[in-house]
């Protein structure tokens, strides 16, 4: 398989996130990007580095003054006192806030939704080169077809149009799908299977009826992202009817699991998409060190093959996964499975 990489995603290395009075080892680090890359090499991949398409595709689907902010936000540094080595943003608005404040510390709430998505020195860099990767992959799969592994990171699924959150700056899905859309001029369908709900790919098609969003994920009502990710979230407007989730209850183990992806692909075959977005996320393995769900290795395959299965031209988008032992062999297997 072909697998779209760039080596900007060694930048933006959090060490440590501040939880519950301490800090705490950052779960979204460099190293990740190591070990996936590592795993596809070793299982025989054709890698390839991802080009760059500039900010046009990223602009497609984020508020222009989002990415604005976000490509400046380091060197405005000097507009706050005593600045170490990141940006945390202090004050969130609330519903019925809508002022953009002008000030650096107002503009980090405005355009990061919670405490461990921060602005470092490398950022902007590592966030932009992952969504390259996305679209160099998007762009591939448009000419190609079959399918194509774009390794992102930093991941993209809980970006909005107009803010990150959940270690994600730009989504790279939505990006991919949106690139597809255009080129391809049919509906395109995203399928999120990371363990978390996607509920910034959610926010991004949620009006729409050509980009169809279904995320299997564990139920948000005690775990992230917590304020969505329902099932009677559907869509709105001209997308009523659009956005599928489907919450399993924590512990969820393979067959609940790959249930719900036979369920959500025979869902996404009614919508008859010209491309299919995966947001692989590999973090429903049982041993995931924020994970809540218990997928097995055999999981990872099974899914892999179920999804090769529906026949569409697919584009698979890295999303999250943590370090454990098991996360190289999940990635493997699933692309095993694909491969058939
Ligand atoms: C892309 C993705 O998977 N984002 C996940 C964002 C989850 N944010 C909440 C992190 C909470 C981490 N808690 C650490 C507990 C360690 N036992
Ligand atoms: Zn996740």
């Amino acid at each position: 398989m072909i697998v779209f990489h760039a080596e900007a995603s060694l930048l933006q290395n959090p060490p440590t996130f501040f939880r519950h009075g301490r800090l705490m080892p950052h779960p979204e680090t460099a190293e990740r990007y190591r070990v996936l890359r590592a795993a596809v090499e070793g299982a025989g991949h054709d890698l390839r580095l991802a080009g760059d398409t500039g900010e046009g595709p990223i602009r497609a689907v984020h508020n222009a003054d989002y990415v604005d902010f976000l490509r400046t936000a380091w060197e405005r540094r000097g507009e706050l006192k005593n600045i170490g080595e990141e940006l945390l943003a202090t004050q969130f608005p609330r519903v019925g806030m809508d002022a953009r404040p002008v000030g650096l510390q107002g503009q980090l709430g405005f355009y990061l939704g919670d405490t461990s998505t921060t602005i470092r020195q490398d950022t902007w860099a590592a966030a932009y080169g992952s969504a390259q990767v996305a679209v160099t992959a998007a762009d591939h799969a448009a000419v190609a077809g079959g399918v194509t592994y774009a390794l992102c990171r930093p991941p993209g699924h809980h970006a909005y149009a107009g803010y990150g959150s959940g270690f994600c700056y730009f989504n790279n899905a939505a990006i991919a799908a949106q690139r597809l859309r255009e080129r391809l001029g049919g509906p395109v369908a995203l399928l999120d299977i990371d363990v978390h709900h996607g509920n910034g790919t959610q926010g991004i098609f949620y009006t729409r009826a050509d980009v169809l969003t279904l995320s299997i994920h564990a139920d948000t009502s005690n775990y992230f992202p917590f304020y969505c990710g329902y099932a009677d979230e559907t869509g709105a407007g001209a997308g009523e009817g659009y956005n599928i989730n489907v919450p399993l209850p924590h512990g969820s183990g393979d067959d609940v699991w790959l249930a719900a992806i036979r369920d959500g692909l025979a869902r996404i075959a009614a919508f008859a998409p010209v491309a299919l977005v995966v947001s692989l996320g590999l973090d429903a393995s049982a041993e995931d060190p924020i994970g809540a769900l218990k997928v097995s290795t055999d999981g990872f395959r099974q899914a892999g093959a179920h999804i090769a299965a529906a026949g569409h031209r697919t584009v698979l988008i890295q999303e999250g996964g943590y370090l454990c032992e098991a996360l190289p062999r999940n990635l493997t297997a699933f692309l095993a499975g694909m491969a058939g």
